[in-house]
């Protein structure tokens, strides 16, 4: 679709809304700022356009609240931002006029050239994502990270050119509003349920997710989990070139840690050894696993191994997933507010090597607590509980048996909970296995305050 004079409606005016606008006004299109928070400052949008650098943003039109049908009829385009749902009013008004409604991801793929990567799964994404970016950028330059991870896609996109590498995390939200969206490598690292409440059924959530490879052609790599029946299975009918990775299973051709975390490149059979993940600057077998995706995706978009080997051991872990804070009176602090659902979380308690005192709870996802609850073995001392989960965790972990509770009302009480909980020689871990929403604007700023309130006590 050509967008020059088009008139196009972008739909929230969230990072990928603002990133939608100044794409479009880019490519000529006439563009109005739709967002149904009628409480929202024009004025304040306006400012984040400018500073945003969109073009000409003071003929961008702002509408809040509800979407008339006048308007509705009047537009070609809906670009929509990854955080609304699908089954809200204004969408099924557009759908009725038949009108044609992109995700913000497929947009930026329409106008972005170059080479693609796009990365999803439940969980390991954001780390694969910035280790792949790392391993791009030191071989060839020219790199953009973008998507779920925090920078929109949408916002990089026009910078991109024939020789750029472009990594992008994307999320089941992202995935719903694809069109022709087509990596050139993509990797689904594993699939657990998360987000039901929006997708409805984990068949509809892993459907979303197979969105990402649904484009991909015969010369197309697709990386993914052997250890994933889902993924095993699915992967048998892809239309790509599929490369498995295992942290169990010895591969006849792929990537494989065995029990002592050796990490191997297989090929027909022939092994041929890595490095030890002890090489490296993460713990944890599922980081394992986002490293043998980062390999396999580096390997098919022609990264020497050498080059690989040496960005991967120097890749540190990123803020906010299972990241130290501080040691204060021979307690350890870790913020794991990334980790937003029980599976996540359930990584973090395993990574975890002392009797642990642990900070939950948050944003109802409609997710189920008892796998969770029943990984705390003897490793979970307490627990702390806050946000608009708690009764239900509550009561999930007292059916299993598990009674040493705190409730608390903020997250600055739970800190100071957990600190007096703690002997010395233990831990501290905020993992909530909860979205932030109920009481934060994202994670970043639930774990940003956690370290602040963490810093204090020293
Ligand atoms: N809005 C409506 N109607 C609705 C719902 C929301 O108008 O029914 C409006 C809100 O009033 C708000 C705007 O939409 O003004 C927000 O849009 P958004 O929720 O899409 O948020 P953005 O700021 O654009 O951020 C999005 C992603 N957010 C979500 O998917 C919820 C960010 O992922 C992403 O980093 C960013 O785009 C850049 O690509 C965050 C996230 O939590 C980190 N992702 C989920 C996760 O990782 O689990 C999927």
């Amino acid at each position: 679709m050509e967008l020059k004079e088009k008139r196009v409606l972008v739909a929230g005016a969230g990072i990928s809304g603002i990133g939608a606008v100044s794409l479009l006004k880019t490519a000529g299109a006439d563009v109005i700022l739709y967002d149904g928070n009628e409480k929202l400052s024009e004025t304040e949008l306006y400012d984040k356009m400018y500073t945003a650098g969109v073009q000409d943003a003071d003929s961008v039109d702002v509408v809040l609240g509800e979407l008339s049908e006048e308007l509705a009829e009047k537009i070609d385009l809906c670009v929509i931002s990854p955080g609304i749902p699908l089954d809200v009013p204004f969408v099924t008004l557009l759908r009725e006029k038949k009108k044609e409604i992109w995700g913000e991801i497929e947009l930026a793929y329409r106008c972005s050239r170059g080479r693609l990567i796009g990365i999803t799964g439940t969980n390991g994404k954001t780390t694969t994502t910035a280790l792949t970016g790392q391993i791009m950028e030191q071989y060839y330059g020219n790199t953009f990270v973008v998507g779920n991870i925090g920078t929109p896609y949408t916002l990089m996109a026009g910078r991109t050119n024939d020789r750029s590498v472009t990594v992008a995390e994307i999320s089941s939200f992202q995935l719903e509003t694809t069109k022709e969206f087509r990596p050139q490598v993509s990797a689904i690292l594993n699939i657990t349920p998360d987000h039901l409440n929006r997708h409805k059924t984990m068949e509809c959530y892993i459907d979303t997710k197979f969105r990402i490879t649904k484009e991909q052609k015969a010369d197309d790599v697709c990386v993914l989990n052997y250890e994933d029946p889902i993924l095993r299975e699915r992967g048998k009918s892809l239309p790509c070139h599929v490369v498995y990775f295992s942290s169990r299973t010895k591969l006849e051709n792929g990537y494989y840690m065995d029990e002592k975390k050796d990490i191997y490149y297989i090929k027909d059979q022939k092994e041929e050894l890595l490095f030890n993940l002890s090489d490296t600057k993460l713990v944890g077998t599922h980081n394992g696993e986002n490293i043998m995706a980062a390999l396999a995706m580096a390997d098919a978009l022609g990264v020497p191994r050498e080059n690989v080997i040496g960005t991967v051991k120097e890749f540190t872990a990123i803020e906010h997933r299972i990241e130290y804070v501080e040691t204060i009176n021979n307690v350890i602090y870790y913020n794991d507010s990334k980790g937003t659902n029980t599976d996540a979380s359930k990584k973090a308690l395993e990574a975890m090597d002392r009797k642990t005192v642990l900070i939950a709870g948050g944003y109802d996802k409609g997710s189920e607590y008892d796998d969770w609850v029943e990984a705390f073995g003897d490793k979970i001392k307490c627990l702390v509980l806050l946000g608009a989960t708690a009764d239900k965790i509550e009561a999930c972990a007292r059916k299993h048996g598990f009674t040493n509770i705190v409730r608390v009302s903020s997250l600055r009480e739970a800190v100071e909970v957990s600190a007096k909980e703690a002997a010395p020689g233990e831990t501290v871990l905020l993992s909530p296995a909860c979205a932030s929403w109920d009481m934060f604007k994202s994670y970043e700023e639930r774990g940003k305050l956690f370290k602040q309130y963490v810093r204090e006590m020293m």
